[in-house]
């Protein structure tokens, strides 16, 4: 096994991949900015770098420095985890040129999910279920894009390639409206993604967003681990996920899911991914596909007994999965809520310095954060301090277990979302399961409005 990792991020994941590295013997670094000197996960680790002052441009997503820190501490292997840097192609290059392993698929497999156009042309090659739409990019002519849209059928959404989790899309419902929508997405697009290439697909007016855990190792075995519901969402940003989804039918998971594994079997993938799919009307449409671990994946560990972080450090050494897809057996329930600093109503971000903080406990409760008594939060990155996880042998003990943790916890300094996250435990609709994509939107939108009319 590898015996020192490098980890290339911060807050709870850095001490999450910190955990998985400790359990399996391995030495760790972190590197952090000088907003993160006194993070107790920095003081934990074996060695720590300072790679910057405060903003990610200068630190987290400073390539040369982490480089720079991994050949000073005589690093083997440098772990992105999520956001920052993990689905840099050009990051993980560099890394590898400079004869370190990177922990998360090859250069050309980011490359290739990256662009959404070619992820979605090896998807429908691989034999994965994608939402109708044009084949690969849309062409200059506007006669031949009408041709297309009217072909797929109106709503369309007109996404850039270099997009992705919501950046650069245009939903549009008439032909009158296309040309324009399609031009101005393409500029955008060429600005922000330096990409002008934008694709079409039919718009899908009230899904759920569902995904697939997968793992695949260098000796050509891959699995999945089930799904998750994240429909539960505001402006892109998820505020609840859990596994597994509720009210879809295990067989219809199994297929997609074999699909999926097929997939990275095909096109030699690494590591842990997922693939993102939305789920309407009993069908499943694949949208994108990230290739690194993501902030949810706790839920999925609590349901399988895998350690996904674990398991990505064995695979990047170059060890096979020691499991196969019979081995895989899900059970019970999870539900995550992520922990944000922020106000509970207007989500401004709320920073300083945390005067108390007590995490809940008890059976099947686990919290993924960083945070401690007097932890400062530091107000120039992602508002998400930390992560409640709780298990139970069905959705209705995990909401019970939720409950009651979420009832346990204190916070004081600062403000959380932790209220919200009390209301929509008691929430009808969110009990019932299996609410979509716009629904979190349209309950905020409610909530307004009865304090307004104090309802
Ligand atoms: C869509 C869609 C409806 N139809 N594509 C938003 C994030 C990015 N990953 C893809 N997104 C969407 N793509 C088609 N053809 C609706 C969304 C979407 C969404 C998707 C997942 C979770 C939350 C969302 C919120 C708004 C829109």
């Amino acid at each position: 096994m590898f015996e020192k990792v490098l980890i290339a991020n911060r807050g709870e994941i850095a001490l999450r991949i910190q955990r998985a590295c400790r359990e399996l013997g391995i030495r760790t670094v972190v590197v952090h900015s000088e907003a993160d000197t006194d993070a107790k996960y920095v003081k934990l680790a074996d060695e720590s770098v300072c790679i910057g002052p405060a903003p990610s441009a200068q630190s987290y997503l400073n390539v040369p420095s982490i480089i720079s820190a991994a050949e000073v501490t005589d690093a083997e292997a440098i772990h992105p985890g999520y956001g920052f840097l993990s689905e840099n192609a050009d990051f993980a290059e560099r890394v590898e040129q400079s004869g370190f392993a990177f922990i998360g698929p090859t250069a050309e497999t980011i490359r290739l999910m990256g662009d959404k156009v070619s992820a979605k042309r090896a998807m429908i090659e691989a034999g994965v279920p994608c939402v109708p739409g044009s084949e690969g990019a849309l062409p200059e002519d506007p006669k031949e894009i009408v041709k297309i849209a009217r072909a797929v059928g109106y709503p369309v959404i007109i996404k850039a390639a270099g997009g992705g989790g919501g950046r650069g899309m245009r939903v549009v419902h008439t032909e009158a409206a296309l040309i324009n929508a399609v031009n101005m997405t393409r500029a955008e697009a060429g600005a922000a993604f330096n990409n002008p290439n934008v694709y079409m697909e039919k718009f899908l007016e009230n899904p759920r967003h569902v995904e697939i855990q997968i793992l695949a190792d260098t000796h050509g075995n891959a699995v999945y681990l089930g799904e998750r519901d994240c429909s539960m969402q505001r402006r892109h940003q998820k505020v609840i996920e859990e596994a597994p989804a509720p009210g879809i039918a295990r067989k219809m998971i199994e297929k997609v899911g074999e699909r999926c594994a097929e997939a990275c079997r095909k096109i030699g993938y690494r590591g842990a991914g997922t693939f993102e799919f939305l789920y309407e009307n009993g069908e499943f449409y694949f949208i994108e596909m990230n290739t690194r671990v993501q902030v949810e994946h706790p839920v999925t560990e609590m349901i399988t007994g895998i350690d996904i972080v674990q398991e990505q450090i064995r695979v990047a050494f170059g060890e096979k999965l020691a499991f196969r897809q019979k081995d895989i057996v899900l059970n019970g329930h999870a539900i995550e809520c992520r922990i944000n600093a922020e106000d509970p109503f207007k989500f401004t971000p709320s920073p300083g310095r945390i005067t108390n903080w007590h995490v809940a406990g008890g059976p099947g409760i686990r919290v993924d954060s960083h945070v401690y008594n007097g932890y400062f939060v530091p107000p120039n990155y992602d508002s998400m301090i930390g992560k409640l996880i709780a298990y139970g042998k069905t959705r209705e003990q995990a909401m019970a277990r939720m409950r009651i943790a979420l009832s346990e916890m204190v916070v004081e300094g600062i403000q959380t979302n932790i209220p919200l996250h009390r209301e929509l435990m008691q929430d009808a609709r969110f009990v019932e399961g299996g609410t979509s994509i716009h629904y979190l939107e349209h309950r905020l939108a409610q909530r307004v409005t009865d304090k307004v009319t104090e309802k």
